[in-house]
């Protein structure tokens, strides 16, 4: 009898281990909060437990980029960073997904969109946290609270795939056709800089091959430039909307 309750306990802590939270990045303007969210923003995740970020806002073009309690719309020096996805307009077959690994329950892990156009998610309150204190003062309500009172541009430093307390094993995949990254993490985090804002929502990167430059020329390209031209003015309209 003693021998079988342990193994139970045994396969309830394995249960335990193996539990996954999804978490939507992004959504659509209609949805109650709007485009700027993570559903759930606020998750709770022990030592082993998987937190899947899938990136179905569509359209969408956010990150999952790790920060701190006191300074919510900047990178956490060797912070963890999915990067951008973009997700276009019209629904993609398949969704990208970027999974953390949780390494440490014993604090909390904050993180934001470092998103900046057509205005920063962040100070749009596209913030989320990872076992966040339930009392005292650094709750997730008072970490949204400062992330809407941020001024200026937040954050464009890159992080990594390992983060402080929660690492990924991955870049965001699968990416299906429409879809791109720009800035997706290769390897352990790099210490974030500051580098300059993005002046501009222009592709590039892998989306390259299915996004053929708006100032292509000829019949083809043209063709395809365009109907990119019509999807970006979807992103940014109902994103501006
Ligand atoms: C596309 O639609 C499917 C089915 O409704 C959904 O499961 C998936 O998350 C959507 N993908 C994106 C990128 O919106
Ligand atoms: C989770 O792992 C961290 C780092 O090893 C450790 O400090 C913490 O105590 C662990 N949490 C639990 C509940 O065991
Ligand atoms: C997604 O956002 C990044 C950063 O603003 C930008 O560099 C990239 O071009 C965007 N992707 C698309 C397809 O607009
Ligand atoms: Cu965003």
């Amino acid at each position: 009898m003693r021998f079988a309750s342990a193994a139970l306990a045994l396969s309830a802590t394995a249960l335990v281990a193996a539990q996954n939270v999804v978490v939507e990045v992004g959504s659509v303007a209609t949805a109650e909060g709007g485009i700027f969210q993570f559903i759930p923003n606020d998750i709770t995740a022990a030592n082993g437990t998987t937190v899947t970020f899938r990136f179905t806002g569509a359209p969408g073009n956010h990150t999952v980029t790790q920060s701190s309690f006191a300074d919510p719309c900047n990178p956490l020096a060797g912070g963890f960073d999915s990067g951008f996805v973009f997700i276009p307009p019209t629904n993609t077959t398949e969704t990208p997904e970027f999974t953390l690994t949780i390494t440490d329950d014993s604090r909390p892990i904050w993180f934001y969109c470092k998103q900046l156009i057509p205005a920063p998610h962040c100070s749009a309150g596209m913030v989320g946290a990872i076992n966040a204190p339930t009392s005292g003062s650094n709750t997730l309500a008072n970490f949204v609270s400062a992330a809407r009172a941020f001024q200026g541009s937040s954050g464009q430093g890159e992080g990594g795939l390992a983060g402080v307390g929660a690492s990924a094993s991955a870049a965001p995949s699968p990416i299906a056709g429409g879809a791109s990254l720009v800035g997706a993490p290769t390897s352990g985090a790099a210490a974030p800089t500051q580098t300059s804002p993005p002046s501009s929502g222009s592709p590039s990167g892998s989306g390259a091959n299915t996004s053929p430059s708006p100032t292509a020329t000829g019949n083809g390209a043209s063709a395809l430039g365009s109907s990119w031209l019509l999807a970006l003015g979807a992103v940014m309209g109902v994103i501006v909307a």
